[in-house]
């Protein structure tokens, strides 16, 4: 299902954007630290960035506990440490889970994600991986990488074992050439109530688009972004230590609703890692809209992908309550 993007304007704007970036990511990082303090312009456009405090987290991790006043809230085997949050230990069935307090009604965002993946098991031999959600619910736990199935909004995945292929490996039976996906493995899904997450397949009949991101036991740090403007979904990843973002998934259409909340989750089970957020920064874009784009991205109320045909949520609630 993933789809690239025609050569509209802004999308070039972006493209020389990302290409500045590659080559001051440390200027960018530097900014990142000392950030916060009003808008930030990046590169010649009409493109500012401002943190959000209240959808951000970094050390020394003072918002999060379980309390009311915290910005997040943790689950399950999640702690705080010093350096990160970690949401499971390396050990066998764990979940854990970080959630944001505070529904996001930006139109224009992108999270940065700071994470770190590593264990004792050796390859293929670790699970289950972590994901980043912006959805309708929080603080549910479940089986979609420590969080609720049949959610409603988005949600992330980094995947770090194959379950499908080593079923498939089990059954002596082979994929057909370019059907195979190479883990660890980086894939996007918007639901809206109504479709289960494969665990079994990896995510393989619901998934966006994806690709594969070498992600364990890495010396040096590892970051995912998530961009979502003018409905369109963009997720790319630095994780080759070169400072240099690396396209993933790019999706147009991606009709989410606001007010929803961002979270972080993962889960271990036979098999294990440790699962590590450093840091979530999450920055408003605000980016210029002509008056037939505003009229096109009016407000919505369930999630949806242009082009792709959801099956009806099930449960009425989502919309209209019963009375
Ligand atoms: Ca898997």
């Amino acid at each position: 299902m993933a789809a690239t993007l025609g050569p509209s304007g802004w999308w070039q704007r972006w493209r020389r954007r990302l290409s500045a970036w590659n080559g001051s990511r440390m200027l960018l990082l530097l900014l990142l630290l000392g950030s916060g303090q009003g808008p930030r312009q990046v590169g010649a456009g009409q493109t500012f960035e401002y943190l959000k405090r209240e959808h951000s987290l970094s050390k020394p991790y003072q918002g999060v506990g379980t309390g009311s006043s915290s910005l997040w809230n943790l689950m399950g085997n999640a702690m705080v440490m010093t350096q990160y949050i970690r949401l499971t230990p390396d050990m066998q069935s764990k979940q854990g889970a970080l959630w944001n307090r505070v529904p996001c009604f930006l139109r224009d965002w992108e999270l940065q994600v700071h994470f770190r993946i590593h264990g004792q098991g050796k390859k293929n031999l670790h699970g289950d991986g972590l994901a980043i959600w912006y959805t309708k619910d929080r603080m549910q736990p479940g089986p979609v990488f420590g969080n609720m199935d049949k959610f409603v909004g988005l949600g992330v995945f980094v995947d770090t074992y194959p379950n499908e292929e080593k079923q498939q490996e089990a059954q002596k039976r082979r994929y057909s050439p370019g059907v195979q996906r190479v883990f660890p493995y980086i894939s996007a899904m918007v639901n809206n109530g109504s479709l289960s997450y494969d665990h079994e397949r990896d995510g393989r009949p619901t998934e966006l688009g994806g690709c594969t991101a070498i992600v364990r036991n890495l010396h040096y740090d590892t970051f995912l972004v998530i961009r979502y403007v003018k409905r369109h979904l963009t997720i790319m990843m630095d994780i080759d230590g070169k400072h240099e973002w690396r396209d993933c998934i790019e999706v147009p259409g991606v009709r989410l609703p606001r007010g929803y909340y961002f979270g972080t989750s993962s889960i271990t089970g036979d098999l294990s890692d440790n699962h590590d957020v450093i840091s979530l920064k999450l920055f408003e874009l605000t980016v210029e809209r002509t008056p037939e784009e505003e009229k096109l991205h009016r407000d919505v109320f369930l999630p949806s992908v242009d082009n792709m045909k959801l099956p009806e949520a099930s449960t009425q609630r989502l919309t209209s309550p019963r009375l």
